[in-house]
């Protein structure tokens, strides 16, 4: 083995006493961030006696993280910074995440710890289907692999014959995969008269970065022929890796080391009692860079309690069931309605109102926009009427990074709600 990992084999109160500590320095080094420095002026390391005063220190949400735009939670020197990210945010703005080397160690040492307790070795073949660049997806498990010792292809997302031509031609072992896209894999395989059972050698799949149901890993595992395990993160904290299934497939163990986890009432934002849906809220142990106190991270979870026959000690999470804001997660990508009405606001022709459609035919997310034009008679010029819908499609590329389709109506056309305007049709679950 050419990784090791300790922290795995800590007990319940090894946790806790490393997590009181690494609390502890988290606060001193959040000070240095412009942003963190006056709300930590009432609170010392002193204050924190046990996990639990993790409550003591403030809650930070996304629009904490826009209003610090661009330096303002950076708690490390400039010339430390080895790496950034970027993420999206509520009205499409993004936000930076940055990471000194060490962070960036400590990142590949949680993916890699997941990726051993699926029992992932040095002889494996690992095909990274995920997006490189400043998606955290790619390059969050790529240098995990590597320190595994495994035989890694950054494949990257997409060009789906080309990944089928690499599964086969290398025989990739272990793959990470959105799992709408590996869905889709399987529907090209079978076209192509690919049978995954006997002609490729996938044996363990990881996949995340957006919900899915039990039923969807299933079809994936029984379509591979391989075990699927499931994998939680978010740039804010890192990427992937806060929190991922051992081989029970029951429940995320987080990363207790590196992450203080809390679930509270979204409303009340006092903690749920165990075992009851809430927020998840993440406080960064060992983050150099930008530590984050008490991050809101909007998806809802429970804690599963007991202990995990695994013999990990580190607290395990639901899969994700839902989130408490209205971020859509399409093929991965996180898209707030906010950021469709902002691209379509910069368009004269188009009026008030718009329908967004999401749907998974051949097994693929669809992402439509039903825009309503600003004016009646527009219905008659339709090559104008296509070069708008061309410029409205690649305006939509561009803020959300995904490709969407966009329909045309005449003014009036859409349904009009009473009160809250409906802007968001889901219909992913009812097809799978
Ligand atoms: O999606 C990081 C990641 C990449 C995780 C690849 C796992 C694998 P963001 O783009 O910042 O980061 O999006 C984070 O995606 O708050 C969740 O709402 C959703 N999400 C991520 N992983 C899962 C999962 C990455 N396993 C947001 N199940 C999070 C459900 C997930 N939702």
């Amino acid at each position: 083995m050419a990784y090791g990992d300790d922290a795995v084999t800590l007990s319940r109160d090894e946790i806790d006493a490393l997590q009181v500590q690494a609390l502890r320095e988290t606060l001193e080094r959040a000070r240095r961030a412009p942003a963190y420095a006056d709300r930590l002026s009432d609170i010392s390391p002193n204050d924190i006696r046990g996990p639990e005063d993790v409550r003591r220190l403030p809650l930070t949400g996304k629009d904490d993280l826009r209003a610090g735009m661009p330096w303002g939670f950076l708690a490390a020197p400039r010339r430390d910074v080895v790496r950034m990210h970027y993420s999206s945010g509520t009205t499409g703005l993004a936000t930076a995440v940055f990471h000194t080397r060490g962070d960036l160690e400590r990142w590949a040492q949680c993916v890699a710890r997941g990726m051993l307790a699926a029992g992932v070795t040095e002889d494996d073949v690992f095909q990274n289907m995920m997006g490189y660049g400043l998606f955290t997806g790619g390059l969050g498990f790529h240098y995990a692999g590597e320190l595994i010792g495994c035989m890694t292809i950054p494949a990257g997302s997409g060009n789906t014959e080309r990944q089928i031509h690499l599964m086969q031609g290398f025989g990739s072992s272990v793959l990470h995969i959105i799992p709408s896209y590996a869905l889709r894999v399987l529907h090209v395989c079978e076209g192509e008269g690919i049978d995954p059972h006997a002609d490729l050698s996938v044996r363990v799949i990881f996949v995340g970065g957006e919900p899915h149901s039990e039923q969807l890993r299933r079809r994936i595992e029984d379509g591979f022929g391989a075990k699927v395990y499931n994998c939680y993160g978010l740039s804010e904290m890192c990427g992937p890796g806060v929190a991922m299934e051992c081989a029970q497939q029951h429940g995320l163990h987080v990363c207790e080391d590196h992450y203080l986890a809390e679930v509270l009432d979204p409303e009340t934002l006092e903690p749920v009692p165990p075992g009851e849906l809430g927020e998840l809220v993440l406080t960064t142990l060992c983050r150099e860079a930008m530590p984050l106190l008490r991050y809101r991270t909007r998806d809802i979870v429970h804690v599963i309690e007991g202990e995990c026959p695994c013999g990990s000690r580190h607290a395990r999470i639901s899969r994700i069931e839902g989130r408490s804001d209205d971020m859509l997660v399409v093929r991965g990508v996180n898209v707030y309605p906010l950021q469709v009405e902002r691209a379509l606001l910069d368009f004269d022709e188009v009026g008030r109102n718009y329908v967004i459609t999401l749907d998974r035919p051949a097994d693929l997310d669809r992402m439509t926009v039903a825009v309503e034009l600003a004016q009646a008679g527009f219905a008659d010029e339709m090559r104008r009427l296509n070069a708008l819908r061309e410029r409205i499609c690649r305006r939509l590329r561009s803020e959300l990074d995904l490709g969407v389709e966009v329909e045309l109506h005449e003014p009036g056309a859409l349904p009009v709600s009473e009160g809250k305007a409906v802007r968001v049709i889901d219909r992913r679950n009812q097809e799978t």
